[in-house]
């Protein structure tokens, strides 16, 4: 018989830090106002574009965004330099990315009532890993004293959903009891903060879920896993082509392309059919009608595209509730999106009810995984 898998514990790590878009469109309009001083004689010859500010108002309508947490506020908030300082640590401190992550995955294996004995493996999913080796994944396999294995992977947004589907079948094939699938985002160091397009898409979180098998699961807050769906679609539409082979590229050739770049109109458009056919098909191939779904957590990277997605699924506007949104707090963060509005938003369901996790993004990259409340 075919092992069940549940998830039995979530965590959310929550940096200190909340830049609001009053802030961050005051220090973008600050650069703007410099950038164009400096260059004016430029602008007036007609050699330079001038420089357009940003505003809270398209910000909130175009994407739903109000605010987002951030590992150091200072440093994008300072219009000489709008990046994050975040210093450097030496190798025998643990990094940042895996300090995030260690935070969440003690939570979700609190909630989980598990030990590091009780779990064989870390898959560290995530759009940005710090570095290329040793694995973030073995770096917080060993900070939380877990034996087994670890590993990482990149989906960029979809990340989490691809880890969930790769260690429930882990799990199934019987060569682990117990998987954290963990996802530090610090989508911050990758965000060209002096780019009027993107800059106020993304903020910095970690989540965690634990995953076990159904039988095993001893927690009030476990989701049994009904099923999951994967899907690639290969697409430049969103790019970070940051990496060892680019960064020796002649100075100003493709310069801003070696952080987070979209066509965010396409992706608009592109993605929301995508993922809503992908959806309603999983539902049918489960014999699951769409109405049935009490909650869906979906990815969180515009409030208009969650609506349209949900409306699509349900045949009609979504109840408030069924579709939670946290990106107007949280903005954009990747991968950790639909997790931490499934985190947020799952006390008040039912044992037998029934739910999806959606996550969909760069590569093209979507997810879907139908989870069931258990008792
Ligand atoms: N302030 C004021 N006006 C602005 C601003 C601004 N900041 N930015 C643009 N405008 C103006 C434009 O100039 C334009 O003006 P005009 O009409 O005069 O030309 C007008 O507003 C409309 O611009 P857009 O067409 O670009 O605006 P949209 O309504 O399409 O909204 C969005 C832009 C919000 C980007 C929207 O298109 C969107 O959300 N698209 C989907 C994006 C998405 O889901 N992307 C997925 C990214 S996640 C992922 O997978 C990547 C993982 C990487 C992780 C982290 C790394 C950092």
């Amino acid at each position: 018989m075919t092992t069940s898998v549940a998830i039995t514990g979530t965590g959310l790590y929550t940096p200190p830090n909340a830049i609001s878009n009053e802030e961050l469109v005051a220090a973008f309009n600050s650069f703007v106002r410099r950038h164009n001083e400096a260059h004016s004689a430029e602008i007036a010859a007609g050699s330079m574009p001038a420089l357009t500010e940003s505003s809270v108002e398209f910000i909130v309508k175009a994407s739903g965004i109000k605010s987002r947490y951030v590992i150091d506020k200072a440093g994008v908030l300072d219009p000489d330099t709008m990046t994050p300082r975040i210093p450097e640590r030496p190798n025998d401190e643990i990094s940042v990315l895996a300090e995030i992550g260690v935070a969440a995955a003690k939570q979700a294996m609190a909630q989980a009532g598990r030990g590091p004995a009780d779990i064989d493996g870390v898959i560290c999913a995530a759009s940005n890993m710090q570095r290329a080796y040793p694995a973030m994944a073995i770096e917080i396999q060993f900070a939380l004293g877990i034996e087994g294995y670890g590993f990482d992977m990149n989906v960029a947004c979809s990340s989490a959903t691809f880890g969930i589907q790769a260690a429930a079948d882990m799990i199934r094939a019987g060569h682990a009891r117990a998987i954290l699938v963990v996802n530090p985002e610090i989508c911050s160091g990758h965000l060209n903060f002096r780019d009027r397009d993107s800059h106020f898409i993304f903020g910095d979180v970690a989540t965690a879920v634990l995953l076990e098998a159904s039988d095993k699961a001893t927690s009030p807050h476990a989701f049994e896993i009904v099923d999951t769906r994967l899907k690639t679609q290969f697409s430049n539409n969103i790019r970070n082509n940051f990496g060892f082979l680019n960064r020796c590229a002649p100075e100003g050739v493709g310069k801003t392309d070696k952080l987070f770049v979209q066509e965010g109109r396409k992706v608009f458009k592109e993605v929301v059919p995508m993922v809503s056919d992908m959806i309603l098909a999983h539902a049918a191939e489960r014999g699951i009608e769409p109405g049935a779904l009490k909650r869906l957590w979906l990815h969180q990277a515009n409030i208009n595209m969650n609506d349209f997605i949900a409306r699509r699924v349900l045949g009609r506007d979504p109840h408030p509730g069924e579709s939670p949104v946290i990106l107007d707090e949280y903005a954009n963060t990747s991968s950790a999106g639909s997790i931490i509005a499934f985190h947020k938003y799952q006390d008040d369901l039912k044992a037998g009810d029934l739910g999806l996790i959606c996550s969909f993004g760069a590569g093209y990259s979507a997810g879907t995984v139908i989870v069931r409340k258990m008792a």
